[in-house]
């Protein structure tokens, strides 16, 4: 039974790069890592039809089921499998199937709002922001949702005015104060590289977590 010895949290705004530095770190390190994509925890609105989910905010963090998201967390943590829902950007929903998905030493958990859910962050050994500017990340979003996903790019242009900026301002920004390190424009080569020798060491069986789980707050909280 394998019990997660390293939990990673990677949180920032929507085209940050978390996908890419969350990949970059655990390329070379083979079965022992998994991620797991917040997305996957978007509520289910297979009761809604397609234009009516379209017009949801997804960027709010009313838009995830946070209870499962840290009941299957929970689970992992002590050995278990878990069915994971999957998500499907395409259609706005949530899969039909679930995906079975057995624990491993290290886990990286990543989304806009990883570093949100104060259960959540407790569980959390290393938590990362990944700060990008806005310009930056406004360009990777059309490239990815107008060019590549093929959304129209007005529809593009009015959910990141209408959402995603006001949301960023309101609800993921602030989360940094959480972060233990905050990785500057995504993949940065050196940090990337930093943060991968100490994944790889995690899962080769070193002990590298020379802290307690969650007890980063409570130490800054006794010294103040
Ligand atoms: P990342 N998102 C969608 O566009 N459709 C969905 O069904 C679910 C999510 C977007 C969401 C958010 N919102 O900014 C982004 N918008 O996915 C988060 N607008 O994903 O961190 O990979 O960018
Ligand atoms: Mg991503």
């Amino acid at each position: 039974m394998t019990i997660p010895s390293f939990v990673i949290g990677i949180a920032g705004g929507s085209g940050a790069g978390k996908t890419t530095v969350a990949r970059l770190i655990t390329e070379n390190v083979g079965e022992s890592v998994m991620r797991i994509p917040i997305d996957n925890y978007y509520k289910d609105r297979s009761h809604l039809d397609m234009a009516e989910r379209e017009q949801l905010n997804y960027d709010h963090p009313s838009a995830f089921e946070w209870e499962l998201l840290y009941e299957q967390l929970s689970e992992l943590m002590e050995g278990r499998a878990v069915e994971m829902p999957q998500y499907d950007f395409e259609i706005h929903n949530r899969k039909p199937e679930r995906e079975t998905v057995e624990p491993t030493d290290v886990i990286i958990l990543e989304g806009i709002l990883a570093l949100y859910d104060e259960d959540v962050n407790e569980m959390l050994d290393l938590r990362l922001y990944v700060e990008t500017d806005a310009d930056v990340r406004i360009l990777r979003r059309i490239q990815r949702d107008a060019i590549d996903r093929g959304r129209d790019l007005q529809g593009v242009i009015d959910q990141y005015l209408s959402t995603v900026k006001p949301m960023h301002e309101q609800f993921i920004e602030p989360t940094k104060k959480h972060a233990d390190l905050i990785i500057p424009e995504g993949a940065n080569s050196v940090a990337v590289t930093l943060l991968e020798e100490k994944v790889q060491a995690e899962v080769e069986g070193e002990e590298t977590r020379t802290w307690e789980r969650g007890a980063i707050e409570r130490e800054v909280q006794d010294r103040t």
